[in-house]
C-alpha cells in the first residue's frame, strides 16, 4: 500500500503499548510527540533518541509528530514572538534530526478540540467523544468557572479570561496575520531539513465562545496553502474536525487537496451530525455516521496518495479504559478497515490502468 500507515502513542504513560501497536496488521509509523517540555520549550534530544529507539525495537518507525504546540504568544503576536519562532523552528530541526518527517500543529486559540462529554454511552454500551449544544448553550466563559473535558487545566479562569479578550481583539484577520509570519519562518526551515508540516484544521470548525477560528473551511484552506506554497506548508486532513459542519463536503475536499499534493497526514474518523448541529463521534465505518468513508479513501486512492494516515479517535469498546479517543481496540478496528479499503481500491485502480 502506498498510504503509511501510523497510529497515535501517548509515550511511556500510554496505557497502549508499542508492541501491542505493532500487532495490527499493516502497522508502519508512530504518531508522537516529547510530553514533558511546555510549549515555547526546546525538546531534548535524549529524548527524541529514546522514542526513536523505543519504536525501532518494536519494528516501527517514528517519523511524525504530533504536535509541537504553537505558544500563545506566537499566536497572538506579542513581543516575544521571534524567541519562540526560534525555538520552533529548533524543535523542527531536532524532530528531522531523529528522522521525523511530518509535523503537525494547529493554530487554534487557546483550546484544542471542544466536546461536552468524553464517554457519552450508545445503545450498544461503547462510549465516545460528544459535543451536544445543549450541553454549551448559556456557557460564557468571561462570566462562568468552564471546566469543559479536554480543555488545557494549566490555565487559570482568569488567564483563560484574559486570553479570550486578547483573542477577541485580535479577530479573524490579525490571526491570519501571525499565522502568516510563523508560516514565513518555519517553512523554510521544514523545507531545508525535509520535513512537512501539516496544519490541523479546527475542531469543531467555526468559533467558539467568540474566539477567532481560521482554519475551517474550503476557501480558508485555499488561502492557507498560498500563503507559502510549498509542499512542505500542507494540511493534516482530519476528516472528523473539519467533516462537523455540514458546509464542508469532505470527499470532495479530500480529492482536490490530494490532486495538489498538500495533505501531508490524513487523520480518518467518522461523526455522526445531528439536526442541531451537535455531533458524536462513531465507529469508523462510514454506515456509523455522516462521513462517507469510502468516497474519502477512493479520493485518495484516485490521486495515489503516499503520505501518513491514521486511524483517528476510536469509542471505547470492549470494556477498554484509558485515553478518550484513544484506546487500542477501536482504532485497531478502524486501521483494519482502512487496509481494507486501500487494498480493494488500489488492486481495482492497478486492474484498470
Ligand atoms: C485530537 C487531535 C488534536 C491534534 C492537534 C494537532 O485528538 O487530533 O488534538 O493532535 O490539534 O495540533
Amino acid at each position: 500500500m502506498k498510504m503509511k500507515l501510523s497510529f497515535r502513542w501517548y509515550g511511556e504513560s500510554d496505557p497502549v503499548s508499542l508492541q501491542y501497536i505493532s500487532q495490527i496488521p499493516g502497522m508502519r509509523s508512530i504518531v508522537s510527540a516529547v510530553y514533558d517540555v511546555k510549549p515555547g520549550e526546546v525538546w531534548g534530544e535524549e529524548s527524541l533518541a529514546k522514542m526513536k529507539k523505543q519504536c525501532e525495537d518494536n519494528g516501527l518507525v517514528f517519523d511524525v509528530v504530533e504536535s509541537i504546540p504553537v505558544h500563545e504568544d506566537i499566536k497572538l503576536g506579542r513581543n516575544n514572538v521571534d524567541e519562540l519562532l526560534e525555538v520552533y523552528c529548533e524543535n523542527i530541526r531536532r524532530c528531522a534530526k531523529y528522522g521525523v518527517k511530518c509535523v503537525t500543529y494547529n493554530f487554534m486559540p487557546v483550546f484544542d478540540w471542544t466536546r461536552t462529554q468524553l464517554d457519552k454511552p450508545a445503545k450498544d454500551g461503547s462510549t465516545s467523544l460528544v459535543m451536544y449544544w445543549e450541553q454549551m448553550k448559556g456557557l460564557d466563559p468571561l462570566k462562568d468557572d468552564i471546566h469543559l473535558p479536554g480543555w488545557d487545566a494549566s490555565y487559570t479562569q482568569s488567564e483563560v479570561r484574559e486570553l479570550i479578550t486578547a483573542y477577541g481583539e485580535l479577530g479573524e484577520e490579525g490571526l491570519w496575520k501571525n499565522l502568516t509570519k510563523f508560516l514565513e519562518k518555519v517553512i523554510p526551515v521544514a523545507e531545508e531539513c525535509g520535513v512537512r508540516m501539516a496544519i490541523h484544521p479546527d475542531d469543531p470548525p467555526y468559533p467558539i465562545f467568540g474566539l477567532p477560528r481560521i482554519i475551517t473551511n474550503e476557501a480558508n484552506l485555499d488561502r492557507f496553502l498560498k500563503i507559502v506554497d510549498s509542499p512542505a506548508n500542507s494540511l493534516c486532513f482530519c476528516t472528523g474536525s473539519l467533516g462537523c459542519a455540514k458546509f464542508n463536503d469532505i470527499p470532495r475536499m479530500v480529492r482536490k487537496y490530494a490532486e495538489m499534493d498538500r495533505i501531508a497526514f490524513m487523520h480518518i474518523r467518522n461523526v455522526r451530525l445531528l439536526d442541531d448541529g451537535s455531533f458524536e463521534e462513531s465507529g469508523h465505518l462510514s454506515a456509523c455516521g455522516s462521513m462517507d468513508i469510502y468516497e474519502i479513501v477512493k479520493a485518495l486512492v484516485d490521486n495515489d496518495f503516499d503520505g501518513y494516515l491514521r486511524p483517528d479517535h476510536g469509542r471505547m469498546i470492549w470494556g477498554e479504559t484509558g485515553k478518550p479517543g484513544y484506546g487500542l481496540y477501536d482504532r485497531a478496528l478502524g486501521a483494519t478497515y482502512l487496509n481494507g479499503m486501500f487494498e480493494a481500491l488500489e488492486k481495482e485502480k492497478a486492474k484498470n490502468e
